[in-house]
């Protein structure tokens, strides 16, 4: 058995909890937020036998989609700005999904 881990943007998680369903692919999802956008994500965890992997993955795949997003960086107040600097949005490539899998020693339902 294999636990996966997607973290994938909100935009995407409502279809990709429909394609879950679809494929009787059992999910729990979270409201997350990525460390460097500080915005929200959502992170799926899937519990599911090591011949369903493939499947699961090739869902989040064709479910998740790459966007550009414009983040503005924080000004640092302790530096001593001399009034004329502004931070500049930059844009980051976001996604599709960044996906973890790693081998369950247990699994109980009780
Ligand atoms: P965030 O941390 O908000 O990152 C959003 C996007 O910003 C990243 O997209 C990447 O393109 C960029 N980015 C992240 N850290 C950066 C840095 N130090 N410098 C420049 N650009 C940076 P993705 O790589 O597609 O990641 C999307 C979200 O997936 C991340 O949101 C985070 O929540 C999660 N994630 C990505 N890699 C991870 C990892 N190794 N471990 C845990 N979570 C991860």
């Amino acid at each position: 058995m294999k636990m996966i881990f997607a973290i994938v943007q909100d935009k995407d998680s409502n279809r990709l909890s429909s394609e879950f369903v679809n494929a009787n692919i059992r999910a729990t999802k979270l409201a997350s937020s990525g460390g460097f956008l500080r915005s929200g994500n959502t992170t799926f965890i899937i519990g599911l036998e090591d011949e369903r992997v493939k499947d699961a993955l090739r869902i989040i795949r064709e479910t998740s989609h790459s966007r550009e997003q414009f983040m503005t960086p924080p000004i640092n107040l302790d530096s001593s700005l001399d009034g004329g600097e502004t931070a500049f949005p930059v844009e980051v490539q976001v996604g599709g999904a960044t996906v973890f899998v790693m081998p369950v020693e247990q699994f109980h339902q009780f």
